[in-house]
């Protein structure tokens, strides 16, 4: 029996050239004070940073950096604190490591400060919706993840419908994909993501996964987040800190399935998984 045939493709993002015949390693870097400490403004800088240096260091291909959480239900922030929040780490994080840096942000101000500042992605869960969106991104060589969400992250969770899930999301990706490449963004540059847990049920989720091959077969190279979500506390019922193994799980099989970039929080764990993945579809 053979594995699904890998699409052979490459990334092109900022300075970037991915080469995506094996899967990558996102890890996930939240600048919010919450996450890191009430020492002020400088502080969580720096918790920041080295934190994203642990995250290099364990082997993270890219690094994703975000100051608004999307969470269900969480409160958003003004742009004047997602920007103090994320540049000052963008910064010093692109003159300092030689890994792709993503912006994730659906403010089109900040997509455009975060690239002047060394941003080489726009990871947007809003997939350049944004009025002004799309010209940001036209206008640079940042590469962009387009995501399905149903709703917005205060009310997506409530009464998440469908009909038929698998059509819906990738109607809406092929959609910005030609949307986005008549802006002027290179099909090179763009990544698609289903978007698990923004406006989906347990089932939906699942649907998802065991259908993700049909997703990669829209021929873009597949990201996907399932790292920690509640999807998997549904499966094994463990809470956030306890549902690392069911990630992994998650990991190998979106992998197998043809996804192309796994955003995680567990980035040791992953990459020694996707090494088993790489090593079994390449025949090594
Ligand atoms: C536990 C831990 C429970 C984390 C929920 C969460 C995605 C994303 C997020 C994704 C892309 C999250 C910014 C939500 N998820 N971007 N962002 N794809 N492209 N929730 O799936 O991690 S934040």
């Amino acid at each position: 029996m053979q594995f699904e045939r890998p699409i052979p493709s490459q990334f092109h993002c900022g300075k970037y050239q991915l080469d995506l015949s094996r899967a990558h390693v996102m890890g996930i870097v939240n600048v919010t004070p919450d996450s890191f400490s009430d020492g002020g403004r400088f502080a969580s800088t720096n918790l920041a940073i080295e934190y994203a240096h642990r995250l290099i260091e364990e082997g993270a291909d890219i690094l994703d950096i975000g100051g608004e959480s999307t969470r269900p239900g969480a409160i958003p922030v003004s742009l004047e604190e997602e920007l103090d929040r994320v540049i000052p780490v963008i910064q010093a994080l692109s003159k300092q490591t030689s890994v792709p840096l993503s912006i994730d942000t659906y403010k089109p101000e900040v997509m455009r400060l975060a690239i002047t500042a060394g941003a080489d992605i726009v990871n947007d869960v809003r997939a350049l919706q944004e009025d002004g969106a799309l010209e940001v991104v036209a206008k640079s060589h940042a590469g962009v993840c387009l995501m399905h969400m149903q709703g917005n992250p205060q009310t997506m969770q409530i009464d998440p419908q469908y009909d038929d899930v698998i059509k819906e999301v990738s109607q809406f990706l092929i959609e910005r994909l030609k949307i986005a490449e008549q802006a002027g963004i290179n099909k090179e540059r763009i990544l698609l993501d289903p978007g698990f847990g923004f406006g989906k049920r347990t089932a939906h989720n699942v649907a998802l996964i065991q259908n993700l091959d049909k997703l990669a077969a829209i021929g873009q190279p597949l990201l996907v987040g399932l790292s920690r979500k509640s999807v998997l506390g549904a499966i094994t019922g463990g809470d956030e800190q306890q549902r690392v193994h069911a990630g992994l799980a998650a990991a190998v099989i979106s992998a197998m399935k043809g996804a192309k970039i796994l955003r995680v929080h567990d980035v040791k764990a992953t990459v020694d998984a996707l090494k088993v993945v790489s090593a079994i579809q390449n025949n090594i």
